[in-house]
């Protein structure tokens, strides 16, 4: 099984464990939350202050199980990946090396950590990733979220839909034509930016790579 369904299926499996998970709002009796999911609004104080509480409580338990979702989340995410320092409020995470990488699959796990694969902006984020990855090594390769799969030739990055607003080719590069529709950080080209295939199943260490998705940061 590969790293990324690994990942993939540890966090359903930490989701699903949680009880709170099967909680549904909308089964809950509408004395309890009232019609705006509010205490009931009734004359008699007891009923009146049972009915706060019950909601108080139901509304304190939830959030203290969602809250516990989320730190699970973030610590399997910062166990997990190789985390820069803060970049214009956002930080990257740069997964494992691995001799598989599926663009979908890297895609989904960005996202799953509140991000995306990280889109080029300019040549000053470039250089900072650059340098992020020069000290990193084992990796041939890094995935970002540029790809032309849809318009040849025409870069798009695939989480805000935009044209790839920097690219930084390495060497010789693009050279592939309709057969490397994404964009990687190589190592061999200083990681600066070649073209190459999507998906990598070349099973030697040579092309071990990664992805890199970029997750902005609350409150930066
Ligand atoms: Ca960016
Ligand atoms: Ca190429």
């Amino acid at each position: 099984m590969r790293w990324s369904s690994i990942l993939l299926s540890a966090l359903s499996v930490v989701i699903n464990a949680s009880p709170w998970v099967g909680f549904n709002p909308d089964t809950v009796p509408n004395y309890i939350w009232g019609n705006a999911r509010q205490p009931a609004d009734v004359d008699d104080p007891v009923v009146s202050a049972v009915s706060k509480t019950l909601h108080n409580q139901k509304r304190e338990t939830a959030e203290m199980k969602l809250q516990n979702i989320i730190n699970r989340l973030e610590s399997a995410r910062d166990t997990y990946f190789k985390v820069s320092p803060l970049f214009d409020g956002a930080r990257y995470y740069l997964s494992p090396p691995s001799f598989f990488l599926i663009r979908k699959e890297a895609d989904a796990v960005c996202r799953l950590i509140g991000g995306y694969l990280v889109e080029v902006d300019s040549a000053v984020e470039h250089d900072f990733i650059k340098a992020f990855l020069s000290q990193s090594p084992g990796y041939k390769y890094v995935l970002t979220g540029a790809t032309d799969e849809a318009l040849g030739g025409n870069w798009l990055n695939g989480y805000s839909n935009t044209p790839a607003r920097y690219i930084k080719w390495g060497h010789g590069e693009p050279n592939g034509g309709t057969d490397e529709n994404c964009l990687f950080f190589w190592q061999e080209l200083g990681f600066d930016i070649n073209d190459w295939a999507c998906s990598s199943h070349r099973n030697t260490l040579e092309y071990a790579g990664g992805f890199l998705c970029e997750v902005p940061i609350p409150g930066i």
